[in-house]
């Protein structure tokens, strides 16, 4: 016999999930009791945040990431960082305390009343065991289902009293034993028929999205849009949380616009679309117009079902991007239509002050290392973002898919937790910060070195231009005066500065980068949208 909790900690050693994000209350200290040496606790003061964190170390590490919440109150608070990390594909294990079996009918205080269905829409799966007993093999379960195609979060929800519960140490051993792998390569006869298309079209386009770059895709993207000189576009730059291809390649394009209109628009150019590890297309804003214009066709390859029924044109594959891309190279033939040229360098004008935010984006890529990671939070400056910068190493970038503010600061607590060698710069907005802000206190208290670079303009710049796109006139609560970031985050124990000039700015962040603390940089910007 062993107890739920010591079945339960086996389970996460085997399984790699020895860091716990987690926010505790009295219905999670038993599962904390005991904390094993082996594992860490990495402590956010908002459940947001300790959601936010996971999902950014599990898409660094390709690993599921553990995550204990509060009962009922907690995992409210979460809500909107599991639906992130929904449209992230982010492999997130979510565990939440629950009051003891014995007093949840009476419904005694901090009773999670009906746990599973608070989740459900965000998670794969949600679940409370019917007993004690089965709390290991739900977590197990929890666990194969989360790191599964299409990656995903799950969530599981634990009586309090369940950990200290005897289980059958035979059938616990049993269950951690299990290997359960899910990357399935599409059959030769699609990928067959796929190659011929290519062939026959005079004028196709690849279309790269995220899964590209967690299914470890690159190479084998690079390799097939040179062998059919493709040019590349990113899948639209607000949808898509990770980058599918070098944006410094000469085949890259741009990234899509985001709504039907302007996207059909693009692709109109190509007779056949390949579509690969996105979704068929994440639009918006609503601008209508013909999904693709007659003469063009898209295929998609995507690792995820629904993906692939819901889009509302095109054919699709359901595969594992990496191998089908592999076994195309290899039965496709190379083609002999010259190389696109290469994009233009990036331009961001004369220095003004305030500075444009492209102008800020411009100076970053400037001392911005190689193996940096970004994760942008900077809604009004996207664009002006991706233009900019053209990050060319896998693993590079993250951007909250789902488009729920709150994602970007304790993403990059999670990213660089994950990725301790690599430099990461989290790039957001004033007003995004406070949508999980306490995350300051994580990176300080730990020494995550995370470089945040906050751009304040003062209002919410994308509501203002979206204001003028739905012709929206006199909406009030889109100017946010006096909202000093450097003096909170200074607060929170995060070493903060301001800059005005280009000089200023490349020296701060040359340090912030450098640091092996956090240090956050906080640049006065031009208000308004940024779109290049
Ligand atoms: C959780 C959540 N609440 C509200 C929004 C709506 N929203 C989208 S962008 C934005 C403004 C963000 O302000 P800031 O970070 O300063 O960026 P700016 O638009 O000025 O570039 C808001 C409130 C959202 N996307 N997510």
């Amino acid at each position: 016999m062993s107890t739920v909790r010591e079945a339960a900690f086996e389970l996460f050693r085997a399984r790699g999930m020895t860091t716990v994000f987690g926010n505790p209350g009295s219905t999670e200290l038993p599962m904390l009791a005991d904390f094993p040496d082996d594992f860490s606790y990495v402590l956010g003061l908002q459940e947001a945040v300790a959601v936010g964190m996971a999902d950014g170390y599990a898409q660094a590490s390709g690993r599921p990431a553990l995550v204990n919440l509060h009962t009922a109150p907690g995992l409210g608070n979460a809500m909107g960082a599991i639906f992130n990390a929904q449209a992230n594909h982010s492999p997130v294990v979510i565990t939440a305390g629950q009051q003891a079996r014995s007093l949840m009918t009476l419904q005694a205080n901090l009773t999670n009343r009906d746990a599973v269905r608070v989740t459900d829409p965000f998670v794969k799966w949600s679940y409370e065991p019917p007993r004690a007993e089965d709390v290991p093999l739900a977590l197990a379960r929890a666990a194969h289902l989360s790191s599964l195609p299409p990656l995903g979060p799950t969530f599981v929800s634990v009586p309090m009293d369940d950990w200290a519960a005897e289980v059958d140490a035979g059938d616990a051993a049993e269950a951690l034993k299990r290997r359960v792998s899910g990357r399935a390569a599409a059959d030769a006869e699609s990928v067959a028929g796929l190659a011929r298309r290519l062939e026959g079209a005079s004028s196709p386009a690849l279309v790269a999205g995220p899964d590209i770059d967690a299914a470890g895709a690159w190479d084998a993207a690079v390799a097939l849009a040179e062998r059919l000189r493709l040019p590349v576009w990113a899948t639209p730059a607000t949808g898509g949380g990770r980058l599918g291809f070098p944006e410094g390649h000469p085949n890259f394009r741009g990234s899509l616009p985001p709504a039907i209109g302007p996207a059909g628009e693009t692709l109109a150019a190509y007779d056949l679309v390949l579509a690969v590890g996105t979704s068929v297309f994440p639009y918006y804003p609503n601008i209508p117009g013909p999904l693709l214009a007659d003469g063009t066709e898209l295929i998609a390859i995507t690792s995820d079902p629904d993906e692939a029924a819901r889009a509302p044109m095109g054919d699709a594959i359901v595969a594992d991007v990496r191998l089908t891309l592999e076994a195309l190279i290899g039965v496709v033939s190379e083609s002999d239509r010259p190389t696109p040229e290469p994009l233009p360098p990036p331009e961001a004008g004369e220095e003004t002050d305030p500075l444009t935010p492209t102008m800020v984006h411009h100076t970053l890529a400037e001392v911005l290392p190689d193996d940096a990671i970004v994760v942008l939070e900077s809604p009004s400056s996207t664009l002006a973002f991706r233009n900019q910068l053209r990050i060319s190493r896998p693993g590079g970038y993250y951007f909250g898919a789902g488009g729920g503010l709150g994602f970007g600061l304790p993403a990059a607590i999670g990213a660089q937790l994950a990725e301790p060698d690599r430099p990461v710069v989290c790039v957001i907005g004033e007003g995004s910060v406070q949508y999980a802000v306490t995350g300051f206190w994580t990176a300080a208290a730990y020494s995550v070195p995370v470089a945040f670079l906050v751009l304040r303009n003062s209002e919410y710049a994308i509501l203002k231009w979206f204001g003028s796109i739905e012709q929206v006139d006199g909406a009030p609560g889109l100017d946010l005066p006096n909202l000093d970031c450097a003096a909170v985050a200074a607060g929170y124990g995060v070493p903060s500065g301001r800059v005005a000039d280009r000089e200023e700015l490349r020296a701060a962040l040359e340090a912030a980068i450098s640091s092996d603390r956090p240090q956050l940089v906080e640049v006065e910007v031009a208000s308004g949208m940024a779109l290049f």
